[in-house]
């Protein structure tokens, strides 16, 4: 399915060349790892290797990647052709910052565009018979894959390759039909989710956080961290439209933190990393007849190299702090905001820009993915913590702390469902990353703590359709999907996959479900 044969990195990335008695990093990158990571390090047909794509990975990983590969990818081995000094060396020189910041303007972009599967050609009419709608994209991170999910009969429909370590929630076109991926290395790819088949893909940055599907599905914005841009893309085939260089009022620049869809605001909320402001970018009645005529001209524009910023201008909100991790309420009236790094959250008024609350939440809440439903007739909010093992619940009419639930660590994810009274959160930064809890959302007590596979890693939950069914990740690179039933709990069925992370239900996405992320 992939538009790059593979097999050409092979090829490529692997030369035959003797070790030679090498210390210079920068030589060794030249000669064995260049031709598929590319000479600026930027990536080609292998990930970019620079510190900011390198993510979460450690040196010594790094060092065991170069020296054993990596299973079931094109990335092989060099433990019989670099010493363990040389392997060291490499993973350094990886980790070292670039020595100047590079350029991905729009003619990158534009080469980098290509164009897959005519959606004339896609069948009408689904080619299965199991509910469109309850389909599921799952995130196999192992081998960079993605298994496309039947949700009711519990069955893989099609398994394809996708770009290098897809991160951030899949996000659906509004009639479930495609679905948009973005890759931490900055590709942005559509897929049919009937057929599997790739529409279109381009390359929007070197190092991208995540996207955004307008509700009208015209529109998909990228956030970069590099460079620090913001991307809107027709969604139709990705054509780029625009190119927003992100500086606060005062010229200083910043990464973009996420991006996000405002349906009832019909704009776009973007979250940023260095400064304090969040943007809100209008697309909808006001902006359409300046949008359309864009559209209509845009060819003539680009072919110069617009990067017209104008035609999306952003609204910038200053706050009192960076706030880079949100959660909306459900009518997107208010952002709830917390920096990584910050002890609070912050609730500001996207209405007059103001912060109408503080919020008491020491634990780091992941805000990203908590999830809202009511409790006592009130509007509840649900994070969990990244450093406290704790679930807050906050009353979304007060702005207070109802309760601060201790559970068995630190967790990432939390979901819920309008036909479930339970939701499921990790523990993924505890002791126990084995195991996950359910919370009784009408007594806000755990009721159960789930074990399935002990000492493997255990996360992510998503709800089926009909909330009859939790869908959970054993992370493993021997990993499997697991399906709960949602009210006794059980495992009644085990999938395996390849390090499985985020599954994101078509239905509980595109309708805005409380329990998920949207
Ligand atoms: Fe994520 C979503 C940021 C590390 C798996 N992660 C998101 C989103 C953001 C984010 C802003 C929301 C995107 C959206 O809605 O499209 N993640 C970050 C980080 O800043 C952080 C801490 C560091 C980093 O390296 O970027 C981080 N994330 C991780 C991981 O280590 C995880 C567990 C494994 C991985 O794949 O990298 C991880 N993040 C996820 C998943 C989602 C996600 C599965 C989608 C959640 C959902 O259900 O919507």
């Amino acid at each position: 399915m992939r538009l790059i044969p593979r097999l050409l990195v092979a090829a490529l990335c692997l030369s035959p060349l003797a070790a030679q008695a090498e210390d210079d990093p920068a030589r060794l990158y030249t000669q064995h790892c260049a031709a598929c990571h590319g000479g600026d390090r930027l990536g080609a047909i292998g990930p970019a290797l620079i510190p900011d794509n390198l993510g979460r990975m450690k040196k010594a990983e790094a060092e065991r990647v170069i020296a054993q590969g990596r299973p079931a990818t094109n990335m092989e081995g060099f433990a019989d052709r670099l010493g363990a000094d040389e392997i060291a060396a490499l993973a350094g020189y990886i980790f070292s910052p670039l020595a100047q910041a590079p350029e991905w303007g729009l003619a990158q972009m534009r080469a980098s565009h290509v164009k897959g599967a005519d959606s004339a050609s896609l069948p009408k009419a689904p080619p299965f018979a199991s509910d469109p709608l309850n389909l599921f994209t799952v995130v196999e991170a192992g081998d960079h894959h993605v298994t496309v999910l039947d949700g009711d009969r519990m069955e893989p429909l099609a398994r394809f390759a996708t770009r290098f370590a897809v991160h951030g929630g899949a996000k659906y076109s509004p009639d479930g039909r495609f679905v948009y991926l973005a890759s931490r290395d900055g590709w942005v790819s559509k897929y049919d989710m009937w057929t599997g088949a790739v529409l279109a893909e381009i390359r929007v940055g070197i190092n991208t956080r995540n996207i955004a599907v307008s509700h009208d599905g015209r529109l998909v914005l990228a956030g970069n961290g590099l460079p620090n841009t913001l991307v809107m893309l027709d969604a139709g085939d990705l054509t780029p439209l625009a190119v927003i260089p992100v500086q606060g009022e005062d010229k200083t620049p910043s990464r973009v933190s996420a991006v996000y869809d405002a349906p009832p605001r019909a704009s776009f909320i973007v979250a940023l990393k260095d400064i304090k402001e969040i943007w809100e970018i209008p697309y909808g009645k006001g902006r359409e007849p300046v949008y359309h005529g864009f559209v209509h001209n845009h060819e003539a524009g680009m072919a110069e190299g617009l990067a017209d910023r104008s035609l999306f201008p952003a609204r910038h909100i200053r706050t009192e702090e960076v706030l880079d991790d949100f959660f909306f309420d459900p009518g997107y009236r208010n952002i709830i905001g917390a920096a990584r790094d910050g002890k609070s959250g912050q609730v500001i008024n996207l209405v007059t820009g103001q912060r109408i609350a503080t919020l008491p939440l020491p634990g780091m809440p992941h805000l990203g993915s908590g999830i809202t439903f009511t409790w006592q007739g009130r509007p509840v909010l649900a994070t969990p913590h990244l450093k406290e093992a704790a679930v807050s619940f906050i009353d979304m009419s007060t702005w207070h702390e109802i309760k601060r639930l201790p559970t068995c660590g630190g967790g990432f994810f939390m979901r819920g469902h309008e036909n479930s009274p339970y939701a499921w959160v990790d523990c993924s930064l505890g002791q126990a990353k084995d195991s996950m809890q359910v919370i009784d959302t009408r007594t806000l007590e755990i009721v159960k703590t789930i074990t399935p596979e002990p000492g493997r890693a255990l996360g992510h939950a998503e709800f089926t359709r009909d909330g009859r069914f939790v869908l959970l990740s054993v992370m493993e690179r021997d990993g499997a999907l697991l399906v709960a039933d949602a009210d006794s709990f059980a495992v009644v069925k085990r999938l395996p996959m390849v390090h499985p992370v985020g599954k994101y239900n078509v239905f509980n996405k595109i309708t805005l479900s409380a329990g998920t992320s949207h």
